[in-house]
């Protein structure tokens, strides 16, 4: 017969926190937010961790290099998405590994046979107004010209008309030279009055543009996530079936860590991936997603470094009612901690986990760490912001975001959802297409996150995460004790009155 648990499968927002004595030493300012990301041997330090206990989600409209550098500026990790070429993927990680604070990669270029219309569309793809005009019509071609909004009027131009025509070319344009230091050219900024000056090299070809608009946030962040070299650190996405040609191509771009992508992780693909990565490469690598012991000790026996909760919680999932296969995300998180100790216990090694997805409020973030995660992976969160790559729409007063989930037509990511055989097509949808709502900034959001993590740490006395997962005490909530954690029984003014 079939084995049925007889726990119930429960989600976060059942649970709550108990406060626990606050003293001096756990007060806000106090709270150490860093944790573990690679597996380590107990006695010894983890030498691969997060400065937030924070990462973002292996996906198509989350993890582009322009968020991997805000949040790796923050002091968490992307996982750059793997659900593109290797050369892209590759490309996406060198970007965050050559970024200099200040010193930005162009993400709009055209060729100078490009029409108006192209830059207009460009614009409105990225927000961006200023464009490099490069040779090759890539961020790092020989720099033949600049169109910013001066240098056209849509009233009057025909949308057919050439770059080349409008466009400011490179005998005009005030550029540094590759390897001058930011206050070199913020001087250069200020000496010719310029918005954007473009960084070249001997070959005259395009590095970075330095904006005048960036000037304030050059200040270092104490919380970058830094590699040994000062350089941001980027974790990247893998698959199980080209690993061995996309592995390769990650590690020569730099990547610092690698994730196997998988709706259900519990199979011998993740298990070929781990050994074939672990005799050739020495870069650490998450693997997943599991929702119970057998899944977590199978995974962490092929060499797993971290292990990532979670099947079906997802806001864009919907695996759970395609194939029926899942767990609410609160009991795997806290099943698989359970092994996770027990092992830890055993073997004297520990285990970071990983809980992903459904994090709804800032709360669940505490509360998945209480319950014995190391730190979160979340794509609707950061789908929000301006820095996620996905196209920002207005909708009635205010503005919203795309966010698609790897499941869907859209990403067609058919290799996280892979059963095997020689299938290279999807053959049904486990994600959807949906819009979440525009919130600004990655770096003023998660500031406030941040600071609710911490207060909600602070009640609970934990001045870190291990303190935390080591004394925290939670409560199951009843249907009628949520309602009673909202507002009720008052009449909500209305905010914008
Ligand atoms: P959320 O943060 O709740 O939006 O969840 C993000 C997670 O959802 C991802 O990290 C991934 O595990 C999962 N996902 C991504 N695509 C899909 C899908 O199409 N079903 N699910």
């Amino acid at each position: 017969m079939a084995y049925i648990y007889n726990d119930v499968s429960r989600t976060f927002s059942e649970y709550l926190l108990i406060p626990n004595l606050t003293t001096e030493k756990c007060t806000p300012n106090n709270i150490d937010l860093s944790t573990n990301l690679a597996k380590f041997k107990k006695g010894d330090d983890c030498n691969l961790k997060l400065n937030i206990p924070i990462v973002s989600a292996i996906m198509q409209s989350v993890s582009s290099d322009t968020l991997a550098i805000a949040l790796a500026r923050c002091g968490g990790l992307s996982f750059i998405y793997g659900s593109q070429s290797i050369e892209n993927q590759a490309e996406m990680v060198k970007k965050v590994k050559k970024y200099k604070s200040g010193f930005v990669v162009s993400d709009s270029n055209l060729t100078i046979d490009s029409t108006l219309k192209d830059v207009i569309d460009l614009k409105s793809r990225t927000g961006h107004s200023t464009i490099a005009i490069t040779d090759d019509g890539t961020s790092s071609g020989k720099l033949l010209g600049i169109v910013t909004t001066r240098d056209y009027r849509i009233s009057r131009d025909p949308l057919d008309r050439k770059v080349k025509d409008f466009m400011t070319p490179f005998s005009k344009l005030v550029v540094g030279n590759l390897g001058i230091s930011l206050s070199e050219a913020n001087d250069i900024i200020w000496a010719h009055k310029l918005n954007c000056l473009p960084i070249v090299d001997a070959d005259q070809k395009l590095h970075y543009f330095v904006f005048r608009k960036d000037y304030d946030d050059h200040k270092q962040n104490p919380y970058e996530l830094l590699d040994n070299n000062k350089r941001l650190m980027v974790g990247a996405g893998i698959n199980t079936r080209d690993y061995e040609e996309r592995v390769p191509a990650l590690v020569e771009a730099g990547a610092d860590v690698l994730c196997i992508d998988s709706s259900d992780g519990f199979s011998v693909w993740q298990k070929n991936t781990l050994e074939f990565i672990k005799s050739k490469y020495d870069i650490k690598v998450g693997a997943g997603n599991v929702v119970d012991k057998e899944g977590f000790l199978y995974l962490v026996e092929a060499g797993a470094d971290f292990v990532k909760i979670g099947i079906g919680g997802g806001s864009i999932c919907i695996t759970r009612e395609q194939k029926g296969i899942g767990r609410g995300q609160a009991s795997a998180v806290i099943e698989v901690a359970k092994a996770r100790d027990e092992y830890f216990e055993k073997t004297g090694v520990y285990i970071p986990l990983c809980s992903d997805g459904g994090i709804v409020h800032d709360y669940h973030i505490v509360l998945a760490l209480a319950m014995g995660a190391d730190f979160v992976m979340m794509g609707r969160y950061f789908a929000r912001f301006d820095e996620s790559p996905t196209k920002k729409v207005k909708s009635g007063n205010g503005y919203v975001k795309e966010y698609w989930g790897e499941g869907s037509n859209r990403a067609r990511n058919w290799q996280r959802y892979d059963h095997g055989g020689d299938s290279s097509n999807m053959k049904f949808e486990e994600g959807v297409e949906s819009y979440v709502p525009y919130a600004g900034k990655l770096s003023d959001n998660l500031e406030i996150t941040l600071n609710k993590i911490k207060a909600t740490m602070s009640s609970c006395g934990a001045a870190s995460i291990s303190e935390l997962q080591e004394t925290a005490r939670l409560t199951l909530v009843s249907s009628t004790s949520i309602i009673e954690g909202g507002a009720h029984d008052v009449i909500l003014k209305d905010k914008d009155y």
